[in-house]
């Protein structure tokens, strides 16, 4: 953690993922290339959703995704742009993608690490100009190389990841990730088309006074999360969803604040993805010193069944989230 602090503001995503590395004498440099095929991919995706209201290109394809959404063609061009960095790029076998139903191999059979992500997780918001991102996480293969990846490869829990980060599309694009030894977010210069350590260390607050839910939903919400929503108006607390995970989350890890979507009468499983988005942000608040939760217990413990499986998510502020957790065991409690 030393060496974080002696990495100034202004210091390149490339010297610093070296930097890393050299805290790791046994290290190839695997992951280090890795991290900057994502960044390179981001680059290129930054570029298309920039233009994308020039080219015409927000509209939608009439078939569906396999989350049963219409699929942007942003979507599509963000899957293509990070899963050919990756295969390109020889470290990662296997991909699992938003975007695909099925396992994605790469080729790369001696590739020693796995993918999980969302190219483009709130692409509905392409067309009306809200911020939107790309959630990813990466796992070492528990599978012998030499060898596709597996299932079991892919269905690993969250707390075995070696990497997790996301790219929020924004007022300016930004790369937040961890390995492990804290959060540190990078802000992207086109002109120069290089990322620059902007947030070194980031740490969120334990209590926040914002909250992130889709009120719209309350009623069918269980009635501990219901009644933590009132208990956040009587705090007066403020409330703020902009229907962009990546988003909220972002603000949230920030400022402090809690986002939930907890499970709904159109989602009795949660309609957020264990594997490809909430692992990852978990990672994330955790390494920031917040909590991520399905209400029941660690989103990181989760071992999942299955590759697109939803869950429900409280996550950002310690507090917040053990608050809300207090309601829905008191509702739990009442029932029994
Ligand atoms: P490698 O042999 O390059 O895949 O690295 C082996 C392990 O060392 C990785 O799985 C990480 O745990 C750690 N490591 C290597 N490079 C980095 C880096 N740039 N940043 C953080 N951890 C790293
Ligand atoms: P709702 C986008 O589709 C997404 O997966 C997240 O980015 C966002 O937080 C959530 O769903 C919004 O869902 O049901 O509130 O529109």
């Amino acid at each position: 953690m030393d060496d974080q602090l002696a990495l100034p503001v202004g210091t390149t995503l490339d010297r610093f993922i070296m930097r890393k590395q050299e805290e790791f004498a046994y290290a190839t440099g695997e992951l280090s290339q890795l991290l900057r095929d994502i960044a390179l991919a981001t680059k290129i995706v930054n570029r298309e959703i920039n233009r994308a209201g020039l080219l015409g290109v927000p509209g939608t394809y009439a078939h569906q995704t396999v989350r049963g959404e219409e699929q942007q063609k942003l979507d599509m061009i963000a899957n293509i742009r990070f899963i050919r960095a990756l295969r390109n790029g020889g470290e990662v076998c296997t991909v699992i993608s938003a975007e695909d139903k099925h396992l994605i191999q790469t080729g790369n059979t001696k590739g020693k690490y796995i993918v999980a992500i969302d190219p483009l997780d709130g692409s509905s918001n392409v067309d009306v100009n809200v911020a939107i991102g790309t959630i990813f996480s990466v796992y070492r293969r528990v599978s012998e190389a030499g060898d596709d990846g597996t299932l079991a490869d892919c269905l690993q829990k969250g707390a075995k990841q070696v990497a997790a980060g996301y790219i929020i599309y924004g007022s300016s694009t930004m790369l937040v990730y961890t390995t492990g030894c804290g959060v540190n977010g990078f802000t992207y210069e086109p002109s120069l088309g290089e990322f620059f350590l902007s947030h070194p260390l980031i740490s969120t607050p334990r209590q926040g006074s914002i909250y992130s839910c889709n009120e719209g939903n309350i009623d069918s919400f269980p009635e501990g999360v219901q009644a933590y929503v009132r208990h956040c108006k009587a705090q007066r607390y403020t409330g703020r969803y902009i229907g962009s995970l990546v988003a909220d989350f972002h603000r949230n890890l920030l400022k402090g604040g809690v986002y939930i979507y907890p499970v709904t009468s159109d989602y009795p499983d949660g309609k957020l993805r264990l594997v490809y988005e909430c692992n990852a942000l978990a990672m994330i608040v955790e390494q920031a010193g917040g909590k991520a939760s399905d209400g029941s217990g660690r989103i990181l413990d989760k071992t999942p069944t299955d590759m697109h499986q939803r869950t429900p998510l409280i996550i950002g502020s310690r507090d917040m989230v053990d608050k809300v957790q207090e309601f829905m065991a008191k509702e739990s409690a009442n029932l029994k």
